[in-house]
């Protein structure tokens, strides 16, 4: 487990991507404490930290020479500050280490689109990767192009993803520079870590570390990896602790719940993957005490889980058949509700298929993973696989290998008794909750009509959920209180609303109707508009 931090302009203007002319001024923490960060990371259990560098808007938190948008310019310590040497600093002192994500597109950058901008990316990379210490992990995302300032332009810049940035070379600066370095990519050429496909903090049940070297990877690839696979890529899977990247007074109540982060626990270590969590930071500079605590008692509920390994004081007999079989045999009959094993993948990813039976009042009796909805999820191990059922009281439990590549190499076979988590702490937070009359007077025009003359503040919007169709990706919000005069209230994008379905919220001038209505200017897939939700905020 290591954590994500995101903190930029965005921090203050509310957003989740900015449009990259934000004003420098906006930045002036009053509580910069990089130390905090680092200190809840690690007694969350985070074994380090990756800083947003440089988000989509193009705003440098280090006092980068190739740009003038950067701390170097803000109110800031009178723009001598530097968020990524005091990050860095930090993580040394508490023994995390410490990682870098430069977003490639870059909404401020002017030549955004040109070859000189791959330049001015790799300087910028160069300067992070040579004046900070060991970076352990650069992170590229997948956002790319698109909308944006540019130097005043406000155009729209499509690139080729797959040829625009020219890896290779990239890839070749960064082996040079930091040879322990790992790169996470999710474009076609191939990192040393993958995207898992999904924001939610889950990878597939079936995860191998492996993908092919050339060619596309399809979602399925990305959430299951790829058994014969030819390089080894294994998945990262990363999520917040709250619906957003960035810091959002209105998430103060949606820190996830610590039932919610135990089953983000299981679908990612538990299967195969590292777990990036993210913790954004709040505008006095500083991680607000909602996440640090639910943070925190995330690791001590992980350590609660796994503080006493039940086979270790029972005996362990492996026989063979084709492939090895382990039972763990009781002193006395004995409750648990997780299996942990592991392969070792010095020698690879071996294992495809494999049972788990317990032995109770003399009858073996299957189990299976109850986290998964299909099947019983007993397939690949890899690293680590935890495997969640309901408490049995047994006095054996059998492990078979039935599938495998080649002879399995099994590290770790505990058990364990986790304590059950039931209605811990509420509020995970996304609720379903309208009385609102709603229809649509064509395919992409949503009326919420709310019967009375009431002064609003807000709307929200929560895409359909487990579907990009329908899904609105750029808006156009109208008020009405008689049907004939349409004021226009806001336009324009929720930022990455595709790989984050969460709730969107516009924000306008306290305005007085009877009527909305949503256009969507644009959608992700479909050519009719959806909604799972919407809710509009009264005065
Ligand atoms: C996404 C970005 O677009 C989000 O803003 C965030 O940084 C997340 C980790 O990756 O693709």
């Amino acid at each position: 487990m290591y954590a994500f931090i995101h903190y930029s302009l965005n921090t203050y203007t509310d957003e989740e991507w900015g449009y990259g002319n934000e004003a420098m001024e906006l930045f002036n923490p009053s509580d910069l404490d990089c130390r905090q960060w680092a200190r809840v990371c690690k007694q969350a259990g985070m074994k380090g930290i990756i800083f947003t560098a440089k988000h989509h808007c193009g705003f440098c938190m280090w006092p980068s020479q190739y740009t003038e948008y950067s701390v170097k310019n803000t109110p800031w310590k009178n723009g001598k500050g530097d968020v990524v040497r005091e990050l860095a600093d930090a993580c040394r002192e508490e023994g995390l280490k410490f990682a870098v994500y430069l977003s490639p597109w870059d909404r401020n950058h002017k030549d955004y689109g040109k070859p000189e901008y791959v330049t001015y990316f790799r300087n910028q990379l160069r300067e992070l990767l040579t004046n900070y210490g060991d970076i352990f992990e650069v992170w590229f995302d997948g956002a790319n192009g698109g909308d944006g300032w540019y130097g005043g332009a406000n155009e729209t810049r499509k690139i080729d993803r797959t040829t625009y940035y020219q890896w290779p070379e990239t890839y070749k600066m960064i082996r040079e520079l930091q040879p322990q370095c790992v790169i996470w990519n999710d474009g076609g050429d191939r990192g040393d870590l993958r995207w898992v496909g999904t924001e939610a903090g889950n990878v597939g049940e079936t995860n191998w570390s492996l993908l092919n070297k050339e060619g596309d990877v399809p979602y399925e690839q990305l959430h299951y990896g790829l058994e014969n696979g030819n390089v080894w890529v294994p998945g990262e899977t990363n999520t917040s602790i709250r619906p957003g990247w960035f810091y959002h007074d209105t998430e103060n109540e949606h820190v996830k719940s610590l039932s919610k982060l135990m089953d983000i626990y299981y679908k990612s270590v538990g299967r195969n993957s590292t777990l990036l969590l993210n913790f954004p930071i709040a505008p006095n500079g500083r991680i607000h005490p909602n996440d640090s605590l639910r943070g925190i008692a995330f690791k001590k509920m992980i350590d609660e889980v796994f503080k006493t390994d039940l086979a270790k004081k029972s005996k362990k007999t492996i026989t063979n058949n084709q492939y090895p079989i382990t039972t763990i045999t009781f002193k006395k009959p004995t409750a648990f509700n997780r299996f942990v094993v592991e392969e070792d993948i010095c020698y690879g990813q071996r294992v495809k298929k494999f049972s788990l039976e317990a032995e109770v009042d003399g009858k073996w009796q299957p189990l299976k993973d109850e986290l998964v909805d299909n099947g019983d999820g007993l397939t690949t191990i890899g690293h680590r696989r935890i495997i969640c059922f309901p408490t049995v009281n047994a006095t054996k439990l059998r492990f078979t290998v039935l599938d495998a590549k080649c002879e399995p190499i099994i590290k770790r076979t505990s058990v364990y008794l986790a304590p059950e988590l039931t209605a811990d702490i509420p509020n995970s937070g996304e609720k379903l909750s309208s009385n609102l009359h709603i229809f649509f007077i064509s395919p992409k025009q949503m009326i919420v009509d709310f019967d009375d003359e009431q002064a609003i503040t807000s709307f929200r919007y929560l895409p359909p959920q487990g579907t990009k169709d329908g899904m609105v990706i750029h808006y156009s919000l109208w008020a009405s209180s008689d049907w004939q005069d349409w004021k226009k209230l806001a336009s324009g994008e929720f930022s990455n609303i595709v790989n984050n379905p969460i709730w969107q919220t516009i924000k306008f001038a306290p305005t007085t109707a009877k009527i909305l209505r949503l256009d969507a200017d644009r959608l992700a897939e479909g050519s009719r508009m959806g909604y799972g939700d919407i809710e509009v905020v009264k005065e």
